[in-house]
């Protein structure tokens, strides 16, 4: 099996989960590992717990303001939006908007989606998004990369990511999450590369743009000839402001 298709795959469901599900949703500067992003260390879906109650129970209370330039923040509001099937509020929040959630006939579709996005975003913990990397149009975290063995038949890692796009006033809106965003390869090698070696070629993304370089390249790709090429040493290989890793998510 073709363990680039298998991450592929994962990596495409959980696009038809969240993406298809309510994403109604300059160049680069800095790439700044920052030792903690996090302002709490609480899980998010404790967070999204405390919001969704402090928004519905009292509205004049003495929470600080929301601050839409807070990935945290805004992140955390997302989900509560996504919680409470607050369409107009997760559509504030988000870059593009499911189809599903602009037809009124497919409501509950558009509503299961956005149940499938909290189970998933409630997953998220904050304290492990330990890199950076943004500029004035987007915005990507991702955790350190997190050993996930499957007994002794696979090696694997993961590695969360949570992309976002800017508006010119610097307000976040969610594009894409994904806490778990995994790698694997069989235990036993089949090759002169140990699968440490493997999973460390299979992950790699040299210009830090979100988008490994494998996928950049078309390199073991499922469907090689819808794969468009894009410069894994370049994080805007078009020109147009949006990073290759950003790029992939937009809607057609
Ligand atoms: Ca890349
Ligand atoms: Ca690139």
């Amino acid at each position: 099996m073709n363990n680039k298709n298998f991450v592929l795959g994962a990596i495409v469901l959980v696009l038809i989960i969240i993406g298809g599900g309510l994403y109604l949703f300059n160049q680069p500067q800095n790439i700044s590992p920052t030792p903690s992003l996090a302002t709490s260390t609480a899980p998010i879906a404790d967070v999204i717990d405390n919001f969704t109650n402090s928004t519905s129970t009292s509205a004049s209370s003495t929470t600080t303001v929301f601050n839409s330039r807070d990935p945290w923040q805004v992140l955390t509001k997302y989900l509560a939006a996504a919680k409470a099937h607050d369409l107009k509020a997760l559509t504030d929040l988000s870059y593009q908007t499911s189809p599903a959630c602009k037809d009124l006939k497919q409501q509950a579709n558009c509503f299961a989606r956005m149940d499938s996005v909290y189970q998933l975003g409630k997953m998220i913990k904050p304290i492990d998004y330990i890199s950076k990397w943004e500029d004035g149009k987007q915005m990507i975290l991702e955790t350190a990369t997190i050993a996930d063995n499957h007994g002794t038949t696979s090696v694997g890692y993961k590695q969360g990511i949570i992309v976002f796009t800017k508006k010119a006033s610097g307000d976040l809106q969610v594009l894409y999450f994904n806490p778990n965003n995994g790698w694997y390869v069989s235990a036993v090698s089949d090759s002169s590369l140990t699968p440490e070696e493997k999973l460390r070629g299979l992950m790699a993304d040299t210009d830090q743009d979100g988008k490994d370089d494998q996928v950049e390249t078309c390199t073991n790709q499922p469907d090689p000839a819808s794969c468009i090429k894009t410069d894994p040493n370049k994080r805007d290989s078009n020109g147009n402001g949006w990073w290759d890793g950003v790029e992939m998510y937009f809607y057609k």
